[in-house]
């Protein structure tokens, strides 16, 4: 703590002493650099519309996000790019589509590293706007080029894209390795004890879910059958590194005090900062901290929301200890939208009750239909923003030019459009369209209206249970009369049918990863 005074009075001294010196002209250029906000990305891992009670009161009680929502700008009609984690981050961070780049799929723990380090990146416009960036919580884009040596420090990862500081979940609560990565490096690895990861094959002699189910304490519904940690059976097989391994039911504690002390750090300097809080609840599995066990009444699921609910009012708290909260414009959303049975039997299904994740929409999580992309969005800012509702069509995508906007920062020609005055509140006017993605296959909004494309494969996802909007025919929706999606336009509106498939062709180009649907178990 001392040392951190003497930092932030040494570094006032340096710019004291730099203001002095600069020319009229340079001045200004201080003056407006030190108004930049503060900007923190609040990134929940399936949360869906329903799960907030700004957007559905009733049966959860989220009263620290809702605050987000009532006191800043709640869009009704706030997108992810795709109904699955990998590819809406990499969007979130690119500015671009993810079904541009056909490896932006679920990745498993051991991929590459996704983004190009050579990719102007959000981040890295706001480190170019002067801006110290900081990532806490889930990575999902893949470290290193292949073969990783997790042993070593690991790169490119977030810091060769962008990122100053990195705190990170590699890939997913439920797939290994599990242990936390610090700038690139395993936290509290043992050298003795050195970690291998493989996803093909076990290493002889490690116990698995299929061979040793006695260990188990949470039981596996599909996938989910290889390395136990922590009583609890993931994807991909771990050897090694038993000191670093995480402890899943301290994970939303230990990344809170991550997020806060970047905050601390960072909040005296006249640097302003970006953090990037990528919270892991409420993916499965669903490890609330005992203070939340049975909170919710609807097990694990609920609970872990709860539990991330408090997580987003403690962190509230940090930024107004620190006086920085009316300097700090807040973004909230999720990656994809919810999933009640992801793999585990934690209850979820059972005691799930009358509470509906996915809110008035269809589907859910991996699904073409609305409750896939379509999350909880925020953007809150003391102060500077007026409470409002929005219903302009807005999606993560956009934050990269938005916020380039803001901060008069070179933005890059990609899908990122510059809605800056909406996500503001001073202006109702959204994207026209929108291409949204779903296990690699895409559908288009066009104003009220959606066309999803026939696909071939299950209408419903038979182990988690919902509909993927698969159809054998075009659908049209217009999502003004029919938010549900129930009633099929197609056959009695072939004229915007058509106007909407020549589009949607226009816009996917040549785009190559439609021809391959990712198969899910
Ligand atoms: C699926 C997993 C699911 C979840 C998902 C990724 C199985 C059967 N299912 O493959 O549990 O991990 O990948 O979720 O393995 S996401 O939110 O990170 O995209
Ligand atoms: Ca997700």
């Amino acid at each position: 703590m001392k040392n951190q005074y003497i930092r932030v009075a040494f570094s006032g001294l340096v710019f004291l002493t730099l203001i002095s010196c600069q020319s009229n002209s340079n001045k200004t250029e201080m003056e407006s650099s030190a108004q930049k906000p503060n900007i923190v990305i609040i990134y929940m891992d399936d949360l869906g519309y329903g799960d907030v009670s700004a957007y559905q009161a009733g049966t959860l009680e989220t009263p620290n996000m809702d605050l987000l929502f009532n006191e800043g700008i709640r869009f009704t009609n706030g997108y992810a790019s795709s109904a699955t984690c990998t590819p809406s981050r990499y969007a979130l961070l690119t500015g671009t589509y993810p079904w541009r780049n056909k490896n932006a799929k679920i990745l498993p723990g051991t991929a590459p590293l996704l983004i190009d380090t050579a990719q102007y990146t959000l981040p890295r416009m706001l480190q170019e706007s002067g801006y110290y960036t900081g990532i806490v919580g889930k990575w999902h884009l893949g470290l290193g080029l292949g073969d990783v040596n997790w042993n070593q420090e690991i790169k490119p990862g977030p810091n060769q894209v962008g990122f100053d500081y990195s705190y990170i979940l590699a890939a997913t609560q439920d797939r290994v390795p599990t242990v936390y990565f610090e700038n690139g490096k395993v936290v509290g690895l043992d050298p003795n004890d050195p970690i291998e990861v493989n996803y093909q094959e076990n290493f002889p002699g490690e116990p698995t879910a299929l061979t040793n189910p006695e260990m188990l304490e949470m039981k596996w519904h599909h996938g989910h059958n290889n390395s136990i940690v922590n009583g609890i059976p993931r994807i991909g097989f771990m050897k090694g590194g038993d000191a670093a391994k995480w402890s899943d039911v301290d994970m939303a504690d230990h990344f809170l005090e991550k997020a806060s002390q970047f905050v601390e750090e960072n909040s005296r300097s006249e640097q302003p900062f970006f953090l990037y809080y990528a919270m892991q609840q409420p993916h499965v599995p669903r490890t609330p901290h005992p203070r939340f066990v049975g909170k919710s009444g609807m097990g694990p699921r609920g609970d872990v929301i709860l539990e991330s609910d408090w997580v987003i009012g403690e962190f509230m708290k940090k930024l107004e200890e620190e006086g920085i909260l009316e300097n700090t414009l807040i973004i909230f959303s999720s990656d994809n939208g919810p999933v009640i049975n992801d793999g585990y039997y934690d209850e979820a299904v059972e005691k799930l009750g009358s509470h509906t994740p996915w809110g008035p929409l269809r589907g859910g999580k991996y699904s073409l239909f609305e409750a896939g992309t379509r999350v909880p969005f925020a953007v809150y800012w003391k102060g500077t923003i007026q409470p409002n509702v929005s219903d302009a069509l807005v999606t993560q995508i956009d934050l990269m030019a938005s916020l380039g906007a803001l901060l008069e920062a070179k933005v890059p020609e990609n899908d990122s459009q510059n809605l800056l005055q909406t996500f503001l509140g001073k202006s109702q006017e959204g994207r026209s369209e929108f291409v949204m993605e779903a296990t690699s296959r895409t559908a288009f909004r066009q104003g009220d209206w959606v066309m999803i494309p026939p696909y071939p494969g299950p209408e419903v996802l038979g182990n988690v249970n919902i509909e993927l909007g698969n159809s054998k025919e075009y659908q049209l929706y217009n999502l003004k009369e029919d938010l549900g999606q129930q009633t099929n336009l197609a056959e009695s509106n072939p004229e915007k049918l058509r106007e909407m498939i020549l589009r949607f062709e226009e816009i996917k180009g040549g785009a190559e990863s439609e021809s391959e649907p990712v198969e899910l178990k």
